[in-house]
């Protein structure tokens, strides 16, 4: 059994798609990062960073238990445990390779930054670096937007894989983060044929949130 540690986050919606496209058997263990229960000493253990998603696999590659974070690791690491959504070698491998590299960096860095900084506007507390942010946040988006501008149905080609789904999430908040998604339309027509899949609506929600967002 896998157990995610986890909250419908950006990141722990990576996680959690991942597992609902899968089929793979988890539970999960809700975290409430409010209360700070993923800088207590027993998720440090699991996370030394204190963050989510975890995952725990009871059976591990080697039949022991295996403790995986960082969400594009756990993507990888559910990808090779079920055999799906990344293949196993050759150019189409360094295809999703590459978009799931890009997107869990460039992407998910930038995402964080914005949402930090509109947290801080709202909040009415200094946000100097909401603008900087926001335009580079626009930059990732046309690289998006590039990529997928020879009509390609996903990221990394004509088969959707960990790629799509280490981007979704974060693209997901586009409303939060203030683009405009007509400005990119092949990254909005990306957008509603990956939301319109039944495990990344179920995934979205895991553990359940409450909101659309
Ligand atoms: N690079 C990490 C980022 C994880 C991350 O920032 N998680 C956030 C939620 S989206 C978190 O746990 N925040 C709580 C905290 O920083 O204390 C990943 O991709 O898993």
């Amino acid at each position: 059994m896998i157990t995610l540690y986890s909250k419908a986050t950006s990141n722990g919606r990576k996680a959690s798609i991942m597992l609902e496209e899968t089929g793979l058997s988890y539970r999960v263990r809700a975290m409430d990062l409010d209360a700070r229960e993923q800088k207590e000493p027993w998720f440090i253990a699991l996370n030394p960073q204190g963050r989510i998603p975890v995952i725990v696999d009871d059976d591990g590659p080697d039949g022991r238990s295996a403790t995986v974070f960082e969400s594009g690791a756990i993507l990888i690491y559910l990808a090779e445990k079920s055999g799906r959504f990344l293949p196993v070698d050759g150019r189409a491998r360094a295809d999703v390779l590459k978009w799931l590299m890009y997107a869990s960096t460039h992407l998910t860095f930038t995402g964080m930054q914005v949402h930090w900084q509109v947290r801080l506007r709202d909040e009415g507390r200094p946000h100097d670096l909401l603008s900087v942010w926001q335009e580079e946040n626009n930059r990732v988006y046309g690289a998006f937007e590039q990529g997928l501008a020879d009509g390609r149905p996903f990221l990394a080609g004509d088969a959707y894989s960990i790629a799509d789904i280490a981007a979704f999430p974060w693209i997901h908040r586009w409303k939060m983060q203030e683009i405009t998604l007509e400005d990119f339309p092949a990254v909005g027509a990306w957008y509603a044929r990956v939301g319109a899949r039944d495990a990344v609506r179920r995934g979205l929600d895991v553990p359940p949130r409450g909101d659309a967002l």
